[in-house]
């Protein structure tokens, strides 16, 4: 498809003195280290073919200017459906998290609501402390009822996430100056009453309980119960509902060290002391050309304990303007994490992060870089749609 920018007769001559030389009928005029004319002769435009070739193709009209420096045009050419794959590869879901907010939009849901792409959701912020519990004692559930409701209704499954956390929790529990017994009944009475009002579902019990060199991180809970506080979690999610597959989530556990290291052996604990674990939950936020490459020996260092694993965040960031060469590296990307998950039997499912740039968590936080996702923030599926299809063949 031809990139094209028109711009004033004016503005181009005033551009002329700046321009060498133009390309020639059929020439080269663009792609990755081309040095030479971006421009072509008149009556042919500089027409993308692939991130390292462009090439001057017959028509166009004298005073427009093509250049392969604007906008990528990269676009998915699978059309497979994600959540087919996945089942098709031997996987339980593919999944997406969605936000209360972005329910109104109708193009947005219908997508979402496609099972052929995801039979699998995950309430990005509706069952976390500060929503489901905001004052002592008084729950609320309507907003994660309304994301329950919708994956009913399509037949999708449900993560629970998540029950205990050291953020989005209110001040009323991080301030409260709690004394351990009466924490671990205010965890109890937390995930016993959220995991009993949403049954049936897979739960992120546990959310980020450790720092990058593997120790425990500081919270309330950490500080005023210990490590134990996970076991009690677990424990009482459990007796609220047998059913529910428990996990503890991490971010940055993706490829071995100390992190993950960290995991494993929470894992080993919990198993040793009898308490419920059935799963270790790799968030996934990742970054454009710096997929760990130990992802598959780390997916296999958890699932040797006997545990489930899914990929339940999944993002992979670049920085911004996006171009075509960076959305090539993103799809392999992609690939390399889904085939990881893929190579390994107890890596039952594969969650992104939202699955549309326009709802991305990133662009808020990392100041310049975005465009983290499979859909792009007009729904047009992005080449990371065929690294994932590709990462599940
Ligand atoms: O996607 C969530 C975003 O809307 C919230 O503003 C943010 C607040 O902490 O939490 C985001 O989700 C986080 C998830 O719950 C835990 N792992 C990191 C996610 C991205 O921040």
């Amino acid at each position: 498809m031809a990139l094209k920018y028109s711009i004033s007769f004016a503005t181009l001559l005033a551009l002329l003195p700046l321009a060498t030389a133009q390309s020639g009928a059929w020439g080269q005029c663009g792609g990755d280290g081309w040095t030479g004319p971006t421009t072509c002769i008149a009556g042919y435009t500089c027409t993308y073919s692939n991130p390292w070739y462009s090439q001057c193709l017959p028509g166009t009209a004298s005073a427009t200017v093509s250049t392969t420096t604007s906008a990528p045009t990269s676009t998915a050419t699978s059309s497979a459906g994600l959540a087919v794959v996945a089942k098709a590869a031997g996987k339980l879901y593919f999944g997406s998290a969605t936000d209360n907010p972005e329910l109104s939009d109708a193009p947005y849901v219908a997508i979402l609501s496609d099972t052929k792409e995801f039979n699998q959701i995950t309430p990005g912020n509706s069952m976390k402390w500060d929503a489901t519990e905001p004052s002592r004692g008084t729950f609320r559930f309507a907003n994660g009822d309304a994301i329950v409701d919708l994956a009913k209704n399509n037949g999708q499954l449900l993560r629970g996430h998540t029950c205990v956390w050291h953020s989005q929790l209110p001040s009323w529990v991080t301030n409260g100056g709690f004394n351990n017994a009466t924490l671990q009944s205010i965890i109890q009475t937390h995930c016993s009453t959220v995991v009993d009002h949403y049954k049936g579902q897979i739960w992120d019990v546990v959310n980020e309980p450790f720092n990058e060199d593997g120790t425990w991180r500081t919270s309330v809970f950490y500080n005023t119960i210990g490590p134990e506080y996970v076991a009690v979690a677990l424990r009482a999610a459990r007796a609220a509902d047998p059913n529910a597959k428990l996990y503890v989530n991490d971010y940055n556990i993706d490829g071995t060290g100390a992190k993950s290291t960290a995991m494993v052996n929470l894992v080993k604990s919990l198993q040793a002391q009898g308490a419920p674990i059935d799963g270790v939950g790799i968030q996934g936020h990742l970054i454009v050309g710096q997929v760990p490459t130990t992802i598959q020996a780390n997916i296999e260092q958890f699932a040797a304990l006997g545990v489930e694993v899914a990929i339940t965040e999944l993002d992979i960031r670049m920085t911004l303007p996006v171009t075509d060469a960076l959305l090539q590296q993103q799809k392999r990307d992609y690939q390399t994490v889904i085939a990881a998950c893929n190579a390994v039997p107890k890596c039952v499912g594969v969650t992104i992060w939202d699955y549309t740039d326009k709802y991305s968590w990133v662009p808020s936080v990392f100041n310049g870089q975005g465009a983290a996702l499979p859909w792009d923030a007009n729904f047009n599926k992005k080449p990371a749609y065929d690294g994932i299809v590709a990462g599940f063949a």
